[in-house]
């Protein structure tokens, strides 16, 4: 006879191959032995442990989908997705870390790169030895990254790069930075800087109130020298950083959900433990409706990341979709998390219990890789033909 499962109402689990389950059970006892007994000391003081990459990079967890002669381990998207949620049910800075490294940095490179940046960079940063940043927004052009101020000159034997980008994680501690500016034509390339190269300088944003476990920082360029050979060859125009975004983004679809399953379970514990007036807080309609709000959006949430993940294994996946479920998850994630917050009552403040945590990251999470209203607008373009964002 059929059995409901309150954690697992669709049987997700069984829609998993077996190597899928195995990634997402390898990388869920890793997040709790490692990741979860540093997470509160690590959002308490700001600090993030460069350690990290290493030890992810130990898992295979960096750049999963690239082909193992990158460094990869070759896996599919759903197995890549599975990663995401697990390390964001400890926290979303620890899943930013991974994001921005697979996503916005081994991605481009493996896409876009030559075979001599991909042989150069792409082993070391899958095995966390060199750590990778993005640099797209900045301090005047964030949802409209077109219109970037950014510059880089073609001098004899390369670019000098000048500009500055804002809010990038890991620039203070990256080694690889992935930037994007306008050439002398207008046109949007690729560039790979490293630490070190003169006029290059990444320094922290600091008094973050959420996602304080990833460091932030600023790129700011004064003339720096890229050679050549450093320019991405591969690609031109926007479509270069939004394949990017494309990845990452669907990452942050599973990984938002991780976060709310996390203060879901915390909340259902608290609430069957908790003694009010006589008799548990489960015990309470109002109590119990909120608990089935949240399973009811985490468990619908989950199908429509899988089917995702899905589509892009077999290659029917559109940019659309994505806007649609990052936008979805984000969403339903903060309130899931507001609500678990409130449920815990003045507990609910304190950072042991890393609900709040979850909180005030996911107001980060929805923000950025696209904000909730710019990726509502960019479902608005698609059932309309009219770009709402374009003046
Ligand atoms: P639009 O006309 O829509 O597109 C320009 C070109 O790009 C192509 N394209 C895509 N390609 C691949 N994947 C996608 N998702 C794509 N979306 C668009 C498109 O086909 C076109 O190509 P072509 O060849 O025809 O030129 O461009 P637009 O300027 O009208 O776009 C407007 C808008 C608002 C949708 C876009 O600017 C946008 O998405 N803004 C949001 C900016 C954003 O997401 N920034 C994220 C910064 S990185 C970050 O936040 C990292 S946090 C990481 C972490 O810590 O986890
Ligand atoms: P704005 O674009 O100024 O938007 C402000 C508000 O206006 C938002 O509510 C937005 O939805 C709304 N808005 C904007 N345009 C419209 C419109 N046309 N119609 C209606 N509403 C509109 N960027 C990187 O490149 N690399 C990174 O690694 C990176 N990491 C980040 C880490 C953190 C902790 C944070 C906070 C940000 C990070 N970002 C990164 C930047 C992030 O992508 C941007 O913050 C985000 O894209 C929004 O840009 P903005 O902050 O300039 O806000």
């Amino acid at each position: 006879k059929p059995r409901f499962s309150w954690e697992d109402p669709f049987q997700l689990d069984r829609q998993l191959s077996d190597e899928e389950r195995m990634v997402r059970d390898s990388t869920r006892a890793f997040c709790e032995e490692r990741l979860r007994p540093r997470v509160r000391d690590a959002f308490r003081h700001e600090h993030t442990d460069p350690a990290i990459f290493r030890e992810m990079g130990e898992l295979g967890l960096l750049g999963p989908t690239l082909p193992p002669e990158y460094g990869g381990a070759g896996l599919n998207y759903v197995s890549y997705g599975l990663v995401a949620r697990e390390v964001e049910r400890v926290d979303s800075g620890y899943r930013s870390m991974l994001s921005v490294q697979s996503s916005l940095v081994m991605l481009p490179i493996f896409v876009f790169g030559s075979e001599a940046q991909r042989r150069k960079y792409l082993p070391a940063l899958a095995r966390g030895e060199l750590i990778g940043c993005f640099g797209l927004t900045e301090p005047d052009h964030g949802s409209d990254p077109g219109s970037m101020a950014t510059r880089a000159r073609r001098v004899d034997g390369g670019f000098r790069l000048t500009g500055s980008k804002m809010w990038i994680t890991n620039s203070p501690i990256a080694d690889v930075f992935v930037v994007w500016a306008k050439n002398d034509a207008g046109d949007i390339r690729g560039y790979l800087l490293e630490k070190g190269m003169a006029g290059l300088t990444a320094p922290p944003i600091h008094g973050k109130v959420g996602l304080r476990s990833s460091i932030t920082g600023e790129i700011v360029m004064d003339e720096v020298f890229v050679p050549t050979d450093n320019e991405l060859p591969g690609v031109s125009g926007l479509k270069g950083p939004f394949t990017c975004l494309d990845a990452a983004r669907y990452g942050i679809a599973w990984g938002a959900l991780g976060a709310a399953e996390d203060c879901w379970h915390t909340a259902r514990q608290y609430v069957l433990d908790r003694q009010q007036f006589g008799r548990p807080l489960a015990a309470n309609q109002l109590i119990q409706k909120k608990l089935a709000d949240m399973q009811s959006e985490i468990a619908l949430g989950l199908q429509g990341c899988l089917r995702l993940g899905r589509m892009k294994d077999e290659g029917s996946a559109t940019p659309e979709i994505t806007s649609l479920l990052k936008r979805n998850s984000c969403g339903k994630a903060l309130d899931i998390a507001r609500n678990a917050r409130d449920m815990l009552g003045g507990n609910g403040i304190s950072d042991e219990f890393g609900v709040i945590r979850h909180l005030v990251n996911l107001e980060v999470v929805n923000t950025y890789e696209g904000t909730q209203d710019i990726h509502a607008l960019i479902l608005g373009r698609a059932q309309t033909g009219i770009a709402a964002f374009d003046g």
